[in-house]
C-alpha cells in the first residue's frame, strides 16, 4: 500500500473509544435470526484482477480476506452484463425483461416496484446506500441514500442526497463513498436495529482514473498478454463486429482511456477527458500532470503502430485498472476493520461482488456485455454471520437474481413468489444440494449502442453454452467449456453436436417459458 494515501476519516477514528461498549450487547446481537447485511459492489471488477480468484496479475489482500474468512463462489454469474440492468436484477431478484430495466441507454427503473431493500425496511431493517445507483430514477426503499449522478466522477464528485439536492464533495470517490458509509455505520444508524448497508463503488469503471497517491503503482510491471489477445473471431460474427477492441483507437482512445493528452492531439473523446480532469483542484492536477508528462512524451516520440501500439495500450490499461483496484482494496479493508473492531462480524453478512465481469485483453477487448465467460462471470465472496457454516469454495452456479431472495431469507422475510432468483441460504449453511439449478439464463438487450455488442440470449450449463445473437443478425454459437474454456471455437452446426444442440435448444426454450421472457426462441427445437 502507498503510505501517502489519505482518507478523510481514518477507520481508526471511528472505532470505539475506551470504555464504550461494542455492539455485542445490542438487541440485534440477541436476535441471531436477523443478521446485518453489508453489501459492497464495485463496477466492472473482474475475477482476473482479484487475487483470491487469479494470482497472475495483482494482489488484493483485503478482498482476499473476505474469501479466506468466509466463502468464495467459483461459479458466480450475472443475467445481463451491464451496470443498470445488473443493479435492477440484484434489487428485484428478477431478470431484466421482468424488472423492466434492460438497457442503460433506453430504460428507466420503475422505482415503485418491490425490491429487497423495501421488504427489509418493512421488516424493521435500517437501509442505506452510498455510491453509484445508475437507474435513472431516485432510490426508493432506503432510509438514507446518497448517490452519484449517472456514472459519477472519480475526482471531486457530485452527490445527489435525499430528497433531491446535489452537492460536491472534495477528494477521490472511492475514499468518499467509504467515508460516508463508515460515518453512517458509526454515528447515524440506530444501533438497536439490524441494518442493510449497500456500498456501491464507481471504481473500477472506465476510464480508470487512479487516486493521485496510487499513480506510481505497477509502473514497473509488465503484464502477461492473454493468449487470445489477437483473436481473429473466426466463426463468431458478433464477436468480430463489436467496438470494444484495445487494438482500435476508435474503441480504446489513447487520450480518453490512456490519458495521453498533448497539445495538438485530437480524438473522439478528447473533450470528455478534458472535462474529467478539469474537475481536479490545482494540487491534484499538478500531481497528475507531473506523473503523466514523461509517459506522454515517450508515447508520442516513439510513434508506435500495429502490434507494438496494441501491446503498449494493453500495458497502460492494465496499470490504470490495477491502480484503481488498489484504492478499492484499501477502502474495503477499512470497512472490514471497522466491522471487526466494533464486534459486528459475528452478526453481519459481508458480501463483495461487482455489477459484472470485464475483459482484460481476452479476445483483444476491454468492456463486457457478451455472454462469454469473462463478462458473464462476476466475483462473489462473502463473510458469513454466526450460524452459517459454509467455508471455502462454493461451486454451484449462482446468479445476481439470487441475491434478493438470499437476503430476504437470511432476514427471516418470506421470499415473494414472483422473485425469479433462488436463495443461496442452503449453500451458506454448508448444505450441498445435488443439483440446485441445471442452467443459467442470460439476455443482453442494449443494441445498437456504444461498443456495438449484438442482442443475444442463451443458456449456460455446467459444461456447455448456447447463444443466439438476434435483431440485425441471426447467428448461433455453441461452446464446450470443458474443451474450450476461452470460447474460441464455435461448434454450432458441427457434425457430432446434433444431440447436445437439440438438448440445449430445448433448455433455452424451457428457460424462456419459465422466466416468461417475451422475446422468445422463434425456432422449433429441431430446425
Ligand atoms: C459508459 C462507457 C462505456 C461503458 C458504459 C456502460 N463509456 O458509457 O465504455 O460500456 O458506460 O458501463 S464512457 O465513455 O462513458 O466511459 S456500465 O458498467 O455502466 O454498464
Ligand atoms: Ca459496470
Amino acid at each position: 500500500m502507498n503510505v501517502n494515501c489519505h482518507t478523510i476519516i481514518p477507520a481508526a477514528a471511528l472505532t470505539l473509544a475506551a470504555g464504550q461498549t461494542a455492539n455485542a450487547e445490542t438487541r440485534q446481537e440477541r436476535e441471531p435470526g436477523r443478521p446485518n447485511i453489508v453489501y459492497i459492489m464495485t463496477d466492472d471488477h473482474t475475477a482476473q484482477m482479484m487475487s483470491c480468484y487469479d494470482t497472475r496479475h495483482i494482489h488484493t489482500p483485503n478482498l482476499d480476506r473476505i474469501a479466506s474468512d468466509g466463502v468464495r463462489f467459483t461459479n458466480s454469474f450475472v443475467a445481463n452484463s451491464l451496470s443498470g440492468p445488473s443493479r435492477a436484477c440484484m434489487l428485484t431478484g428478477k431478470h431484466s425483461h421482468a424488472n423492466g430495466f434492460r438497457s442503460n441507454e433506453t430504460d428507466t427503473f420503475d422505482s415503485s416496484q418491490p425490491t429487497f431493500p423495501k421488504y427489509l425496511q418493512k421488516a424493521g431493517y435500517q437501509t442505506a446506500i452510498f455510491g453509484k445507483w445508475h437507474l435513472h430514477t431516485l432510490p426508493t426503499g432506503f432510509d438514507t441514500w446518497e448517490i452519484v449522478p449517472g456514472q459519477g466522477d472519480y475526482y471531486n464528485p457530485a452527490f445527489i442526497l435525499a430528497p433531491n439536492d446535489t452537492i460536491t464533495r472534495h477528494g477521490y470517490l472511492t475514499n468518499i463513498i467509504t467515508d460516508r458509509s463508515l460515518e453512517w455505520l458509526d454515528k447515524e444508524r440506530d444501533k438497536e436495529r439490524p441494518f442493510c448497508l449497500l456500498i456501491h463503488h464507481k471504481a473500477l469503471h472506465r476510464n480508470w482514473l487512479a487516486d493521485t497517491c496510487d499513480l506510481e503503482l505497477y509502473e514497473d510491471r509488465t503484464f502477461d498478454i492473454p493468449d487470445n489477445f489477437y483473436d481473429n473471431y473466426t466463426g463468431r460474427r458478433a464477436a468480430r463486429e463489436q467496438e470494444m477492441s484495445i487494438h482500435s483507437n476508435h474503441d480504446m482512445d489513447p487520450i480518453y482511456d490512456l490519458k495521453m493528452l498533448a497539445p495538438g492531439k485530437e480524438s473522439r473523446l478528447l473533450n470528455n477527458y478534458i472535462s474529467m480532469i478539469g474537475r481536479m483542484d490545482s494540487a491534484q492536477r499538478a500531481r497528475w500532470d507531473e506523473f503523466y508528462r514523461p509517459i506522454i512524451d515517450d508515447f508520442y516520440s516513439s510513434g508506435l503502430t500495429g502490434d507494438s501500439l496494441s501491446e503498449w495500450k494493453y500495458q497502460r490499461y492494465m496499470r490504470d485498472y490495477a491502480k484503481t483496484v488498489a484504492s478499492l482494496d484499501r477502502n474495503v479493508g477499512r470497512v472490514l476493520d471497522y466491522l471487526r473492531d466494533n464486534d459486528l462480524l459475528d452478526n453481519t453478512l459481508v458480501v463483495y461482488t461487482s455489477d459484472q465481469g470485464f475483459y482484460m485483453g481476452e479476445h483483444g477487448w476491454f468492456d463486457k456485455r457478451f455472454m462469454y465467460e469473462e463478462s458473464m462471470r462476476t466475483p462473489l465472496v462473502m463473510m458469513l454471520p454466526k450460524g452459517y457454516e459454509a467455508k471455502g469454495d462454493i461451486d454451484q452456479m449462482v446468479q445476481n437474481i439470487d441475491y434478493a431472495p438470499t437476503f430476504l431469507e437470511l432476514a427471516g422475510v418470506e421470499v415473494p413468489a414472483d422473485m425469479q432468483g433462488e436463495s443461496m441460504v442452503p449453500l451458506l449453511k454448508g448444505e450441498t444440494p445435488a443439483q440446485r439449478r441445471p442452467y443459467l439464463y442470460y439476455h443482453f438487450h442494449e443494441f445498437p449502442a456504444e461498443h456495438m455488442v449484438k442482442r443475444h440470449y442463451g443458456v449456460r450449463t455446467d459444461r456447455y453454452k448456447l447463444i443466439h445473437f438476434y435483431n440485425d443478425i441471426d447467428e448461433w454459437e455453441l461452446y464446450d467449456l470443458l474443451d474450450d474454456p476461452k470460447e474460441m471455437h464455435n461448434i454450432y452446426g458441427r457434425p457430432g453436436t446434433e444431440e447436445i444442440t437439440r438438448q440445449l435448444r430445448a433448455t433455452l426454450r424451457d428457460a424462456q417459458i419459465k422466466y416468461d421472457d417475451p422475446i422468445r426462441l422463434e425456432y422449433p427445437v429441431n430446425d
